[in-house]
This record gives C-alpha cells, sequence and structure tokens, in this order.
C-alpha cells in the first residue's frame, strides 16, 4: 500500500493521508471488518482494537460518522463512503454501503464498491410489498420463473425523501397478456399506475420500455404499480426497475412526459410494439418528450426497418393494415383524417418539402404510413416546434375500420441549428 505518510507522533497516534487505492485483498478483510454506518476498521488495526474496551467510542471520538470522505489513517483506519449507486455483480443496479446496513434495509449484497470497502446492496421485491429504497426491482411472483397464476399483484412506492419528484419505471422484463383482438383493449391482464398523473395501463410485451410517473406532492401518497392478471394461463414475467428522482437533478423529466428520451439519436416505441405479434394499445393518451440537445434545432423521425414483413408495418395506426394503407393527416373527421387515432408531431413536414408559408400546420399524423402529406409513400418527417414533443392517442374501437394495427416505431435525430433552423 502506497502511503504518503505525514507522521505525527501524539501519544500513540499516527495521522497517514492514504493516496492510493487499498489493495483487493484488503478489501475482502475489510468486508469482514466490524462496521458501524459506513466505517470500517480494518484488520490492520485489530491487534490494538482488541487492546481496547469500546472500539466505538474510540471510532467515534477521532471519526465521527458525520465526516464522509475521510481519507487518514491513525492507530484506527477509517474509511467512509457515501450510499451512491452501484452496479451489482449480477448487472443489477444497487445502493453502495455496509453489510449490516443492507441486511437491515431488506436488500441482498451483490458484489463490491466504493473500491472494495462497500457491498453493492440490490432491493428487489414482489407482490404486495412496499419500498422506500431507490433502485428497487419489482418482479413478479416466483422471479425468475413466470407467473401464470391470476390475482393483483402490488408494490407501494413511497419516497425514499420529501424531495423526490418523479418515480422512473425501467421495464427491464415486461411480458405480460396482449390486448384482445378486435379492439386492442387490453381485458386480460393489466399494468396499471396510479398515485401519481393519470397513466393509461398496458399490457402485452414491453421489455425495454420506460415511463416516468410523478410522484406528487408530499410524502403520504404512494405511487401504486398493480399487475392484474386474469384469463387464460400465461407465462407472466416482469422485472421494473423502480428509480427515485430527485426534484433538483438535470435528469429530471419535463413535466407531462410519460417517456422522456435523452441523446440526438434513438428510437420510439408504442408500447405492446412488435412488427409481427404486436397490436397497438386501445385506450392510451401520452406525451413523448426528447430533450433538445445543445446546439440543435430540429428533430426528424423515420419510420424503422422492418425486415420481418414484406410491407412495413412500422407505423400501422389506422386502417386495415393487413392491406396497404396511406398516410392519413389533421384532425378532421373525413377517410384520411385522424379522429380516433393518431401521433401529434407538432407542425411536421416531410424532409426537403417545406410547407407553404400560408399552409396549416400538420399535427396529426395516422394510418398505414408514415408521412406528413397524404401519401403511400413513407418519409422522414422534420419538425422544429421546442420543446421536442409528441402526443399519442387512441380511443376505445378498432374493428372493423382498423385491423392489425400494430401502433409505431420511429428512429429520431435531432438536427443542428446550422440547417437553417430556427
Ligand atoms: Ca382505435
Amino acid at each position: 500500500m502506497g502511503l504518503k505518510c505525514l507522521v505525527i507522533l501524539f501519544g500513540l497516534l499516527k495521522f497517514c493521508e492514504l493516496n492510493e487505492t487499498i489493495h483487493r485483498d484488503t478489501l475482502s478483510r475489510v468486508a469482514n471488518s466490524k462496521a458501524t454506518g459506513g466505517i470500517y476498521l480494518t484488520k490492520w488495526n485489530r491487534g490494538l482494537e482488541r487492546g481496547h474496551q469500546d472500539t466505538k467510542k474510540l471510532e467515534h471520538r477521532f471519526w465521527p460518522p458525520v465526516q464522509r470522505d475521510s481519507r487518514f489513517l491513525s492507530l484506527f483506519t477509517v474509511v467512509t463512503f457515501p450510499n451512491g449507486g452501484c452496479a451489482g455483480a449480477s448487472g443489477d443496479n444497487g445502493t453502495c454501503m455496509t453489510a449490516r446496513e443492507c441486511t437491515s434495509r431488506g436488500g441482498s449484497a451483490n458484489g463490491y464498491c466504493a473500491n472494495g470497502f462497500g457491498l453493492c446492496c440490490i432491493f428487489m421485491t414482489s407482490c404486495d410489498s412496499s419500498t422506500s429504497e431507490n433502485s428497487t426491482y419489482f418482479v413478479n411472483s416466483g422471479y425468475p420463473a413466470p407467473y401464470e397464476g391470476t390475482g393483483s399483484c402490488e408494490l407501494s412506492v413511497i419516497k425514499a425523501h420529501p424531495d423526490v419528484c418523479q418515480i422512473r419505471l425501467d421495464f427491464d422484463r415486461f411480458s405480460i397478456a396482449g390486448p384482445e383482438q378486435v379492439n386492442h383493449v387490453c381485458n386480460q391482464d393489466q399494468f396499471i399506475v396510479s398515485g401519481g398523473n393519470p397513466i393509461p395501463a398496458i399490457c402485452g410485451s414491453n421489455q425495454g420500455s420506460h415511463m416516468y410517473v410523478d410522484a406528487g406532492i408530499g410524502t403520504i401518497n404512494p405511487v401504486k404499480l398493480t399487475f392484474v392478471t386474469s384469463g387464460n394461463p400465461f407465462e407472466r414475467l416482469w422485472k421494473i426497475k423502480v428509480t427515485q428522482i430527485p426534484c433538483n437533478t438535470i435528469y429530471r423529466a419535463d413535466e407531462g412526459c410519460l417517456q422522456y428520451y435523452t441523446g440526438v439519436s434513438g428510437q420510439l416505441r408504442s408500447f405492446n410494439y412488435h412488427p409481427v405479434t404486436g397490436l397497438q394499445l386501445s385506450n392510451q393518451d401520452y406525451g413523448i418528450c426528447i430533450r433538445m440537445e445543445r446546439n440543435f434545432c430540429g428533430i426528424q423521425y423515420t419510420a424503422c426497418a422492418d425486415t420481418v414483413n414484406n410491407r412495413s408495418r412500422a407505423f400501422t395506426l389506422t386502417g386495415n393494415s393487413n392491406n396497404p394503407v396511406n398516410s392519413m393527416i389533421g384532425s378532421g373527421s373525413g377517410a384520411n383524417n385522424c379522429a380516433n387515432d393518431w401521433l401529434l408531431v407538432p407542425c411536421a413536414a416531410n424532409v426537403g418539402r417545406l410547407q407553404p408559408a400560408q399552409a396549416l400546420c400538420t399535427d396529426r399524423i395516422c394510418g398505414g404510413t408514415f408521412s406528413a402529406d397524404l401519401s403511400m409513400q413513407s418519409s422522414s418527417v422534420l419538425s422544429t416546434v421546442k420543446p421536442f414533443r409528441l402526443w399519442f392517442h387512441t380511443d376505445n374501437t378498432e374493428a372493423p375500420a382498423d385491423i392489425g394495427n400494430r401502433g409505431f416505431c420511429l428512429n429520431y435525430i435531432q438536427q443542428p441549428c446550422t440547417n437553417n433552423l430556427i
């Protein structure tokens, strides 16, 4: 261990500044050493430790627990670390803490953190429970085995701190029964979020998707996550990471955004989207936001590649998509308008075709082809309305006019301000 020592004789005490990361084999000893609220005494000092009746008193005499980030060695090597996020050995996210604290808070240790001084504590819970731990995984009963039964499974999410504003849900695994085939209503299984802002119920396959939930004002009303399962046996599997987001963070989503994406480019999908087996869900109504990155002034959307169908079903919102269906636009009630189901792209224009100065903006887009014009030809669509935000709406009816619609998958890429974009 490399130590740049400032040795001061003060009775029997030496204070040394720790200048290097302590070696791993020391760490395993540390992990087994006595711990008190994130403070460890290493084996190096055990002999001295044994010579004292009350090590806690000495420890606190020199290094009270409120002192964080102390990097000194004395007769007692004291290491403190913040309870920050960590990646466990299993790949799950956890919180760095001592073994004792992890056990007392109901977690399970899963690998080291804080240069080996802490343990990555993973919180995983299932039905009819509550959590106030940031980064808790909500899994189905019997996970990782699927659950085929019916009933209700609920997690109450209590704010870890009064200054928590949002809850982010990441669907690491999400497979429950999909909607019925006629009107695409989730009438067998449902995932319901309550206690925050209104959020549409979803079902089907949603692995990789996410949601932001408003955590509300105060601390007495928890956000509740509920899986309702009914009907035919189905191999249901879910694992949802529940992250609590403090109000004053840069990764907080904008207001009114059920989904919030960052980065210059990315992919947006409606819930239960799949080019072969997915069905667009009815009764949806939510915002999708993309953070406007620095020096970008517009955003361009393009339907995802569909490699499994002869004809792309990457954007099929209305019509009988077993046959070719043109794009439809606008909010009127005519055959080529979007009165019932739509994706709202503010003031959309096909790339390469700027709207005439007097034209009304196209906002709603639907049909079976993605374009801001009435067309059978799919096109990239540009919007320069800020902030970058879409709105997706579906009613409660599909048949007989709308058949086999999949919803949407769009790739987005932000456009730099140098391109005559205002
Ligand atoms: Ca509909």
